[in-house]
């Protein structure tokens, strides 16, 4: 009898336990509680982090656990670290179900960094008007480049003002639209939006945006990941788990 413990935080990660919920298979998807009200979900839900691997090496025999689906971030790598480790401790199979990074289309104008400190010092220069749309956690990097104008997209209204002298937050939670992406980087005259390469539909649509107004894109590449099974999309996963993905249309 499968029970499945899904890492969430991700499109996919909810698409996935949609299609579990359907199944009927006994399923929890965890989320960090990095926001205040993240997506609701069909299957019960845990908040908090595990503990590190031994917390979640824990967590998967007191509950036992017998699949472990990685659904979280590109740029979630403690977490998939953690989780090649605790399902190797704990003795049960672990998958990932990922998307394929963006790349460049005709038009596009990106400079890859290959992280947050590289897109810092991207940013060396004389002021511009910036879209950082890297969300909240690595905003005190940016605080090296304080002559630029930045316009901040998250998730959650800052507790504090994020320290940059020439801000303005915009707090809204993705999927995005180009419509409206084309309308917010117009209206605040942006010349260059920095991004993750975090693949799937939720937040490319600032790429066509940016392309579409012939914007220079900072593009942070993937950390680099622990070597495990990789799933490229919510039938394969199921079909993973034994569930045939004929009947789920998936
Ligand atoms: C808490 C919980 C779904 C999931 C939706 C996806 C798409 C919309 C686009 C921009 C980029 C960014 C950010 C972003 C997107 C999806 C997906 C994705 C990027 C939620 C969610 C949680 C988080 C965590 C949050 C981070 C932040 C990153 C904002 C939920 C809404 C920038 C990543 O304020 C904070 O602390 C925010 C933290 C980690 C990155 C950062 O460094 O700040 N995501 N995002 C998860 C948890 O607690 O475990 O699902 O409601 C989920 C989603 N955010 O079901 O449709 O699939 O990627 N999330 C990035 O890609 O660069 C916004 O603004 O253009
Ligand atoms: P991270 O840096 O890889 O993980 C740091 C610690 O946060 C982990 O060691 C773990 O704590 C806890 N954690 C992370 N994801 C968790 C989850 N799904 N459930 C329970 N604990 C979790 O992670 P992150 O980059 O902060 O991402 C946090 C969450 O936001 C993830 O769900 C991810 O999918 C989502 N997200 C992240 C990004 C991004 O840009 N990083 C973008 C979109 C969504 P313990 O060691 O205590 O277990």
């Amino acid at each position: 009898m499968t029970r499945l413990l899904i890492l969430g935080g991700t499109r996919e990660a909810s698409d996935l336990a949609r299609a579990v919920a359907e199944a009927g298979i006994d399923a929890v998807l965890s989320y960090a509680g990095r926001v205040a009200r993240p997506a609701t979900q069909p299957v019960p839900v845990r908040v908090g982090g595990f503990g590190g691997v031994p917390g979640l090496a824990a967590y998967l025999r007191a509950e036992g656990i017998t699949r472990l689906i990685d659904a979280t971030h590109p740029f979630a790598a403690q977490m998939s670290h953690n989780a090649v480790e605790a399902t190797a401790d704990a003795g049960i199979p672990l998958a990932a179900l990922t998307r394929p990074a963006w790349t460049p289309q005709p038009g596009d104008r990106w400079h890859h960094v290959p992280d947050i400190a590289g897109a810092v010092d991207a940013l060396t220069g004389p002021s511009r008007r910036v879209m950082l749309a890297v969300g909240r956690m690595h905003l005190d990097a940016f605080a090296a480049q304080p002559q630029h104008h930045y316009l901040l997209r998250l998730v959650d209204p800052p507790e504090t003002p994020p320290p940059l002298p020439e801000q303005t937050v915009t707090v809204s939670r993705g999927p995005f639209t180009v419509a409206d992406d084309t309308a917010l980087m117009r209206g605040h005259d942006i010349e260059i939006v920095v991004a993750k390469n975090a693949g799937g539909a939720g937040a490319r649509a600032k790429l066509d945006a940016a392309r579409a107004l012939g914007l220079e894109v900072i593009m942070i590449d993937r950390p680099a990941l622990r070597q495990r099974r990789e799933l490229g999309s919510v039938g394969d996963a199921m079909r993973w788990l034994g569930h045939a993905g004929a009947d789920l249309g998936v």
